[in-house]
């Protein structure tokens, strides 16, 4: 059975790949598994039809017969435990893997939003000025551990996993502050992830939603 997941039907990013869809493209790519894509309007996203999806109104969702599935990291993590190629074999290697793709949702994601957000949302407020180097300061100091810990090697634990995959998706957030230049090692990191035929793929699919042409291949 083909799995079906939602994307934006407009994307508010111009097509550069930083909606949570694309890390879920991306490991069908990886794993070769084919897929429907149905693109949602911001107002479906909030009926209830939508919603029996997803409980908060959003993408990506996951459809695969009578199984379904919100949450981009439990969507990434089904798609590796059911086809080779993005966890390993090796029991103690797979946990510490899917330990990867936690601390990248819980601990640098949060605070990559947290300075979206607050360039977004809280621009006008008058504690603004105030507020933004403390975000910057705690996004820095963590970068600045991945960064140490990931030191000279090409990924973080040995092979290519669902770790990297969604730690490279998470830092691609990055890239419109500007601050992933400040930390070379993970710029190239994420420039390794990005050169992945599979990543490929799974950009040129997005940005052909915005663009209206389909990907070359
Ligand atoms: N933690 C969720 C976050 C999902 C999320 O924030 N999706 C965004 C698109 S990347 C969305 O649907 N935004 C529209 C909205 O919240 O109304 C995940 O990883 O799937």
């Amino acid at each position: 059975m083909i799995p079906t997941i939602t994307a934006f039907e407009q994307s508010p990013d111009r097509g550069r790949g930083l909606s949570r869809d694309v890390r879920v493209r991306w490991a069908f790519e990886e794993v070769g598994q084919p897929h429907e894509v149905r693109l949602v309007s911001f107002s479906a996203m909030k009926e209830p039809g939508h919603r029996r999806l997803h409980p908060f109104g959003q993408i990506p969702t996951y459809e695969e017969g009578d199984l379904v599935l919100f949450e981009s990291g439990a969507i990434v993590l089904h798609i590796a435990e059911r086809h080779p190629g993005l966890l390993p074999d090796d029991a103690n290697a797979r946990a510490r893997a899917i330990t990867w793709m936690f601390a990248a949702l819980n601990s640098v994601e949060p605070l990559i939003l947290d300075l979206a957000n607050a360039r977004l949302l809280e621009r006008d407020q008058s504690w603004y000025a105030a507020r933004l180097p403390l975000v910057q300061d705690r996004l820095r100091h963590r970068l600045g551990e991945l960064t140490t810990r990931l030191g000279e090697a090409e990924w973080l634990d040995g092979a290519f996993s669902a770790g990297d995959l969604m730690m490279i998706s998470v830092l691609l957030r990055l890239k419109p502050s500007g601050m992933l230049d400040e930390y070379p090692k993970l710029s190239a990191y994420v420039a390794r992830g990005e050169a992945r035929p599979a990543y490929k793929r799974a950009f040129a699919a997005q940005l052909a939603v915005f663009t209206g042409k389909q990907p070359a291949g």
